[in-house]
């Protein structure tokens, strides 16, 4: 009997929905997308994984003739798992976007984290979940990480308490997962967390039907060491990518951004296949995978099949969120056929992205806006993060160091340097590049970020010419400055040398995560040692 192995998919069309399809088919089971509500009334299990804004959801829902059926669904007590968004669908109603209702079937209401007391929103990481009674779905999960990304949740009240089955907590408790009956439904994503997110997939559909299954469920058995209370800081792997002059995508690495060779040929550095480390680096336990498109500005990525080609294969080995960026801006090809970024920003998402990074469009957005103070709705990052949410871009920040000996002497936030400059400079801007680096703009990380975070930034990649590839450690100077200019997560990134460097950015400012790409390449430096010492330095980070 085929439908035995059936699982009814609500996928009403946003955001990635490629990892789940991947881990759903991992283990064991065909998928079935729901085309009409009939195939809701059929459905045998429903996974509902929402994605995108709560009112843009709704709207989807009841123009198709979907939200009767699937309220209908869940108050049959059917076998049932919402994630992310599919779990804030079923309160009452929701306050992104003012006052939108949503099936009704919990009591309560979905808002907004508060920010105010300096809490970074979106919610971006790895967070610990409590849960509160033992049940078949979250068995095992009790002080496990999860991957948590959102900016909406919903909390624990009188009212509901009989639904909440996990909780967690980000500037107060939230609510992680609920269940009743066969009805159940998590904020966070298994599809993204890893072993552990596998294993409550597994679970859902009755043990899964596959010798995957059964290796998930062995390795999401070993009992954690340390407990997870909180969100974890993030250790990212992340590989440039671009063709080689062979025309192969390769994984290159530069220093201070030149990814070529010092030798005769000047040939890129080859530093291995982009899907087969991904999928390395996925086992090896970092917490995010990067893709950068290095040559994404003057080679158009949708042109670039390879690049959406190793985005669909990474997804189908890479269980913990894929950032890709690199081209992402409105373009016309040499036939005049006109694509706008939302459209490559699109295609990266269905072939698995969960987020996308925009580089020097950005800059240019950026620019503009600080010059006119207004925000026309039509830059790539505005549209894109409109349709999906700034949980889904980041902006990703290549800046040059400018010593200079009075901040007076320029319209730049400048910061004072940990170590002056050569002619003894103690001030430094942070001068914004396009282009990898070819181009300085007049625009400083720390304006920039400010003026991106309010076009609809979620996160900031701060890479660091001065020290990309050099192995001294982070720019905590530039580090500090950034993270001071918005209230979204930064990741730090470039320079990376030691365990030790992890650390020093962490305690010295407060960015979120640490993105590293040398060290893991050239096989210096192992995530595993990375966490081992944040850990015994007292420090929360998961262990995968
Ligand atoms: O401008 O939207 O097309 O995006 C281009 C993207 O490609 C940007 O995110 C930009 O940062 C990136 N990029 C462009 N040129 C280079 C280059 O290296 N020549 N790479 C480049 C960015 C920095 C990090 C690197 C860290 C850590 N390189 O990706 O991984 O510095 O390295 P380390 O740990 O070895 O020090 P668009």
């Amino acid at each position: 009997d085929d439908s035995a192995n059936e699982v009814t998919l609500l996928d009403y069309g946003g955001g990635n929905v490629q990892s789940i399809r991947n881990a759903i088919k991992l283990m064991g089971y065909n998928i079935k997308s729901v085309q009409t509500p009939k195939d809701i009334e059929s459905a045998k299990r429903l996974i509902f994984p929402g994605v995108g804004a709560f009112a843009a959801a709704m709207d989807v829902l009841k123009s198709r003739g979907m939200a009767d059926p699937l309220r209908d669904y869940i108050q049959q007590d059917r076998p049932f798992l919402g994630i992310c968004l599919g779990l804030q669908l079923l309160f009452e109603y929701s306050e992104e976007h003012g006052h939108v209702e949503g099936l009704g079937l919990i009591p309560g209401a979905v808002s907004r984290f508060d920010s105010s007391n300096g809490l970074r929103v979106p919610h971006i990481g790895w967070n610990g979940v409590k849960v509160k009674y033992p049940s078949q779905l979250l068995d095992g999960v009790n002080g496990r990480h999860v991957y948590f990304v959102h900016s909406y949740r919903a909390v624990p009240n009188d009212a509901n308490n009989r639904w909440v089955l996990g909780t967690s907590n980000y500037g107060g408790e939230f609510i992680a997962a609920v269940k009743k009956g066969n009805v159940h439904a998590v904020q966070f994503h298994p599809e993204k967390s890893g072993v552990v997110g596998l294993d409550i997939l597994r679970r859902f559909l009755d043990g899964g039907h596959s010798a995957e299954a059964e290796r998930v469920a062995q390795l999401a058995g070993q009992p954690s060491t340390h407990p997870a209370s909180s969100l974890a800081k993030r250790v990212i792997a992340c590989l440039d990518v671009r063709s080689n002059d062979a025309g192969d995508l390769v994984v290159t690495k530069g220093d201070q951004y030149d990814v070529r060779e010092s030798g005769d040929g000047r040939e890129v550095r080859n530093l291995g296949r982009p899907v087969e480390l991904a999928g390395q680096y996925f086992r090896d336990g970092a917490d995010e995978v990067t893709f950068l498109n290095i040559t994404g500005f003057r080679d158009f990525p949708l042109g670039d099949m390879p690049m959406l080609e190793v985005l669909r294969r990474a997804s189908k080995e890479v269980f913990v969120p894929l950032t890709v960026g690199g081209g992402i801006r409105d373009f016309t090809d040499s036939e005049g056929r006109y694509y706008s970024s939302l459209e490559v920003a699109s295609e990266y998402f269905r072939s698995g992205a969960d987020k996308i990074s925009i580089g020097s469009d950005a800059v240019y957005a950026a620019e503009e806006y600080l010059k006119t103070k207004e925000k026309t709705g039509k830059t790539s990052l505005e549209q894109i993060s409109y349709v999906y949410g700034n949980q889904a871009v980041v902006v990703s920040i290549d800046p040059r160091r400018v010593y200079v000996k009075d901040p007076k002497d320029v319209p730049y936030k400048t910061v004072k340097c940990s170590k002056p400059g050569p002619d003894g400079q103690e001030y430094a801007w942070y001068q914004c590049t396009v282009k990898g680096g070819r181009e300085g703009r007049p625009i400083g990380a720390y304006e920039l970020a400010q003026a991106v975070e309010e076009l609809g930034a979620g996160e900031i990649l701060l890479n660091c010419i001065d020290c990309d590839g050099q192995g001294q450690g982070f720019d905590t100077d530039l580090v500090g400055l950034v993270s001071e200019a918005v209230s979204i997560p930064v990741i730090a990134s470039s320079g990376a040398g030691a365990v030790e460097h992890f650390w020093e950015v962490f305690t010295r400012t407060s960015a979120s995560a640490a993105l590293a790409a040398g060290i893991f390449h050239r096989k210096e430096v192992s995530i595993a040692s990375v966490k081992e010492h944040l850990v015994e330095s007292g420090m929360e980070v998961r262990l995968a």
